[in-house]
């Protein structure tokens, strides 16, 4: 049912996504929806394994909620998840978009140019490039340790 009210709500996923895929995509959404209440909290993210080792694990879970909000549904986490699919899969739809797809590169680049805008403000201050660098260096520093 919310998978079939979602391809009525998303058409901007569903013009480059299969039926399967969204059902995948769909079983997934409600995996880490431990609280069984049709949401995702930014906890049921922190329990992907991916994303607590990645360095930029909280600003990717950020990037899934709307500012105030701290709940994600379905819907919004299919559109924020439309930013990662590869360019190409513009080139499948036959239909010329109504609007800039998600995962153009130009949205693309806003979405991970917003992982670093921490307080939203539409800069990168200095501080917020230095809290990445940071971050990535210590990653780099276990990689260099694991290699020993
Ligand atoms: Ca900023």
């Amino acid at each position: 049912m919310v998978v079939k009210n979602c391809l009525l709500l998303c058409p901007v996923f569903v013009s480059a996504v299969s039926h399967s895929q969204i059902t995948r995509l769909y079983s997934r959404f409600t995996s880490l929806d431990k609280g069984e209440n049709g949401t995702l909290s930014r906890e049921d993210f922190q329990r992907i394994p991916e994303l607590a080792i990645n360095p930029l694990g909280d600003r990717i879970i950020n990037a899934f909620f709307p500012e105030g909000e701290d709940q994600v549904n379905f819907r919004g986490f299919m559109r924020t998840l439309a930013h990662f699919r590869p360019i190409e899969d513009n080139e499948k739809n036959k239909n010329p978009p109504t609007s800039e797809p998600l995962n153009s590169r130009t949205n693309k680049l806003l979405f991970a140019f917003r992982l670093y805008d921490l307080d939203r403000d539409d800069k990168i201050s200095r501080d917020e490039l230095l809290q990445v660098l940071e971050k990535v260096d210590v990653e780099q520093k276990m990689s260099i340790r694991f290699l020993h």
